[in-house]
């Protein structure tokens, strides 16, 4: 176990030991006055108001292992990894930002409708995915790609899934870009509607813990930001969690912004990491920049889930360096020049590149190589998603009900009798018609 950080799960006059709950009072008061008939609390007679987990009013710590240069900080407990590791690590880091390059412009190009980056948060991502196993069921928010592609989803799953051609086996073309799913990764599909998938993974954590061949074995780990913490899915998720109780980890993503919203108007506590022993759930503050932090952290959370089967939370601090989406503009509520700072200072690729090259792992070869031959790759990928056609027109109206209802039976005739009447006189439907497989013919069968 590791000794350098430790996980919060009390207010400031309990303390936890590892098996049972220990309480001491508050400095200075007396806890001879027992304890209440219904619960452990002792009784006090001075009145005291709190309102920190600490204890003494000062900020839960960030946990870190790599300062901003690659050096580990006095004290830390470098993880052991291997240099081929390292180097999974580092490449699939640097996989993310040249996916990010392309598609972002792919979508200015209006070859695709949408497009989110993980600009930034990389090391929080990657690092994440390396501490869970493979078959941990992973439900995200939308920023967290890295996860499918650590688990071996490939660059042309990535665009097949943008795209929304007939190689995207999952959400068949129907879902907007980066609602990724692969049942193969256990990875649940992506929903838009904020924190709607952290209720449902402490229900993904209970249905692993009644499965004989899964319990104690993996855990349901849920990304999220600190925006859709704001959200009440997150409380009931986290009530759920900690009192079935389900083997949930929470890993929460706070990377400074809501869309224009800044974190400082999500909550006036100390972040996110203070409500985790509110609901009774051990948590910690990690810098979510250093991966080897959070590959610490994260390891160790997933064994506590599973030792205790429990609910664990790790809240990643980071910045999201680029704009929320292809649909805004950041620079119209940030500066410009501390998006520039960001960047420098606190990358997480350069952190870790820097790490590498302190072991003799990595140098400026090697990384020109890394690059040129990731941007061929995707810019390959790219060129021959654009080329394959969609999935059959007759999919649209597939797959969501067992048995067809009344609604999306009359919407299907309305479009069949259309197809009927204009595909093929007028030109805009002819032309749109050949994109797909079977260019419309089955809806009319
Ligand atoms: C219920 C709901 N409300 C609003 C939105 C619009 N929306 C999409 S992303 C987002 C911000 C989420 O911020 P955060 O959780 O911090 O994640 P981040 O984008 O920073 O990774 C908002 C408000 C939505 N998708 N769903
Ligand atoms: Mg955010």
């Amino acid at each position: 176990m590791l000794r350098s950080f430790s996980f919060k799960n009390s207010l400031p006059f309990t303390r936890v030991c590892s098996k049972s709950r220990a309480h001491s009072t508050l400095p200075g008061v007396s806890s001879s006055l027992g304890t209440l008939p219904t619960t452990q609390s002792p009784v006090v007679s001075k009145l005291s108001f709190f309102n920190s987990v600490t204890g003494d009013g000062s900020k839960i710590p960030t946990y870190r292992v790599l300062d901003g240069l690659g050096v580990p900080v006095e004290g830390a407990e470098v993880p052991e990894i291997s240099e081929q590791f390292a180097r999974r690590l580092y490449e699939k880091m640097q996989l993310l930002p040249t996916l990010d390059n392309i598609l972002y412009n792919v979508q200015r190009q209006g070859k695709i409708s949408f497009y989110i980056t993980s600009y930034g948060e990389e090391a929080a991502v990657i690092g994440s995915a390396a501490a869970l196993a493979d078959d941990d069921e992973v439900l995200a928010q939308y920023r967290e790609s890295g996860v499918l592609l650590w688990r071996g989803f490939t660059i042309d799953s990535i665009m097949a899934q943008c795209f929304g051609n007939h190689e995207d086996t999952s959400g068949k073309g129907r879902q907007m870009p980066v609602h990724f799913g692969s049942k193969q990764h256990h990875f649940h599909t992506i929903s838009s509607p904020l924190a709607t998938q952290i209720p449902q993974a402490a229900g993904v954590g209970f249905a692993l813990k009644r499965d004989p061949g899964r319990s104690s074995k993996n855990v349901a780990c849920v990304f999220f930001g600190e925006g859709a913490a704001s959200e009440g899915d997150f409380h009931a998720g986290m009530l759920l969690a900690s009192t079935l109780p389900t083997p949930t980890l929470f890993l929460a993503r706070n990377n400074g912004f809501a869309i224009s919203t800044p974190s400082s108007q999500q909550f006036y506590g100390d972040s996110l990491s203070a409500r985790g022993p509110g609901y009774g759930i051990d948590t910690v503050r990690v810098d979510g920049n250093d991966i080897l932090a959070v590959i610490n952290a994260v390891t160790e959370a997933r064994r506590r889930c599973l030792e205790s089967g429990r609910a664990v939370m790790v809240e990643m601090m980071t910045y999201r360096v680029g704009h929320h989406s292809t649909s805004d503009d950041s620079f119209a509520y940030r500066g410009r020049q501390e998006v520039e700072n960001k960047k420098k200072i606190d990358n997480p690729i350069t952190r870790f590149r820097l790490f590498m090259e302190s072991r003799g792992w990595w140098n400026e070869t090697e990384e020109e190589e890394l690059k040129s031959r990731l941007k061929q790759d995707v810019l390959k990928a790219f060129k021959r998603a654009e080329t394959l056609k969609k999935p059959d027109l007759k999919e649209l109206f597939t797959d969501v009900y067992a048995e067809e209802p009344w609604n999306i039976k009359e919407q299907r005739e309305e479009l069949a009798g259309l197809l009927k009447k204009y595909g093929q006189v007028w030109e805009p439907w002819r032309d749109e018609l050949k994109s797909f497989d079977d260019e419309g013919k089955k809806l009319l069968d």
